[in-house]
């Protein structure tokens, strides 16, 4: 109803949105990982195991910048009494890093409550197993009761995922900072090791590496899903560092030139979009999740060498229009999982598979980047559009759902309210609405599933020294 209100505030929509989801989760899955809004039951996800709370520990921290502190209050009481890594279950290393080590350091940055720390250092160390392969470069899966670990039945020749290894950098580096012990840093440092020294077709970082011969798997390059974090996290250990990581940069901007040169193109209609590669074919297809990259571009705009500075901002601004683009050619005004451009399309899914829309964020976090970047409204008013879309399509009484197909005019409902909404997608519509001085980028780092965590400046003696 607030939507019909003409004196709406945006960023008190995305909070009252938040309190909706959250209200929901509490009264019909307290506890579990995820809600089943239309069910109105929990949903666990294989991804986490037996480990419980994943949609509290995700949320905390938006919690907590909406100023929600009952919610926040009620969160952390949970932590205290329930989170509990002492359970004998294989888990998706990367997945349990970003949400769980993510949410718990960003909570304990926020909020200074030891509780957090202890249990972010905790879990650190029980992924340390993982590590335990012949090159260093960790296993997918790990069971943190046996220390046993193993890659995706589905990855190509044994292979570890490059979006998966090369997506812990940020949270380890936190865990070093603060628990001491260095063999945190030490163990993604070392697959920075890995990756630098090997050769790359092309400049290309293909997807798949095997952790027991070091060597690549097929040659597939996506800047989506199974490659799109390593880049972002490759720019942002720069930035965590207060621009320190010489390597991190160097290895950013090789990747963003290579990637230029292999997967951006242009279709007819004007619209720039990041390309898959397989074997230096090209397949002319986007994913959603690839639209973080825009966000992405325009962060790392400032250090771009050889006056690049506008170019990389230039490119951001191209594919926040082609994601835009791939909402607004659908009915529900809500992006696809893929779309193609090829076959006579532009920014449109094809195949029945990829129509669904799981309540991603990666559209509305390049709209929140480019927004605070160069403060041109249209990000804005694309935001809203979100909002709009979200309310009329996926807010159901008993939470918010994915959709099935975004063309169709009939919402069929996936029935899955994901951890990511809460952590992701609703903080990113929050601070889109927000003042620039609420996280301020000189300060904060946001890991993959959009934890902040504050740059570690040069000059920060003192471990608990972090602006808010
Ligand atoms: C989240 O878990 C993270 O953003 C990850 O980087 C990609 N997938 C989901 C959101 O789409």
């Amino acid at each position: 109803d607030f939507l019909l209100n003409q004196h709406y505030n945006p960023a008190f929509v995305s909070l009252q949105m938040m309190k909706h989801a959250w209200d929901n989760y509490k009264r019909y899955a307290w506890g579990l990982n995820e809600l089943k809004p239309i069910s109105k039951q929990g949903h666990s996800s294989n991804l986490f195991g037996n480990i419980q709370g994943a949609t509290i520990v995700d949320a905390l921290d938006t919690l907590y910048i909406m100023e929600m502190k009952e919610e926040f209050k009620e969160a952390k009481e949970w932590v205290e009494k329930n989170l509990d890594f002492n359970v004998n279950a294989e888990i998706s290393v990367f997945e349990v890093n970003i949400r769980f080590v993510g949410g718990l350091l960003s909570a304990y940055y926020l909020s200074g409550e030891e509780v957090f720390r202890k249990k972010a250092v905790e879990l650190g160390e029980k992924l340390l197993p993982a590590f335990n392969t012949p090159t260093g470069i960790p296993w997918a899966l790990l069971n943190i009761k046996s220390g046993i670990g193993r890659n995706w039945p589905w990855a190509s020749g044994g292979s570890s995922i490059l979006a998966e290894f090369g997506t812990l950098h940020l949270e380890f580096v936190h865990l070093s900072h603060l628990s001491g012990n260095p063999v945190f840093a030490e163990k993604v440092m070392n697959i920075r090791k890995v990756l630098s020294r090997l050769d790359k077709p092309e400049g290309l970082y293909p997807n798949y590496l095997n952790p027991s011969s070091g060597q690549w798997g097929q040659h597939h390059v996506s800047i989506g899903g199974l490659g799109d974090s390593f880049y972002e996290y490759l720019l942002k250990a720069w930035l965590m560092s207060d621009k320190t990581d010489e390597e991190g940069k160097k290895m950013y901007y090789d990747a963003v030139q290579a990637i230029e040169t292999h997967l951006i193109r242009k279709s007819s209609g004007g619209l720039t979009y990041i390309a898959e590669w397989k074997g230096g074919l090209l397949e002319h297809k986007m994913g959603h999740l690839t639209c973080f990259a825009g966000g992405m571009f325009a962060l790392g705009a400032d250090g771009a060498p050889s006056d690049k500075t506008g170019h990389h901002i230039e490119l951001g601004a191209e594919i926040a229009r082609t994601c835009h683009e791939s909402y607004d050619r659908t009915s529900m005004k809500l992006g696809p999982e893929a779309f193609r451009f090829d076959g006579g399309v532009e920014a449109i899914a094809t195949r029945q598979n990829e129509k669904y829309y799981i309540l991603r964020p990666e559209v509305i976090e390049t709209y929140m980047y480019m927004w605070r970047l160069t403060h041109d409204p249209k990000y804005r008013q694309w935001g809203w559009e979100a909002v709009e879309a979200l309310e009329k399509h996926c807010r159901v009484d008993g939470g918010y759902s994915g959709i099935r197909d975004v063309y169709n005019n009939h919402e069929s409902h996936d029935d899955v309210q994901q951890s990511f909404f809460l952590s992701e997608t609703l903080k990113y519509l929050y601070l889109l609405f927000s003042e620039d001085d609420l996280l301020p980028f000189e300060h904060w780092v946001f890991n993959t599933e959009a934890h902040p965590l504050p740059v570690l400046h040069k000059d920060d003696g003192n471990k608990e020294e972090n602006q808010k």
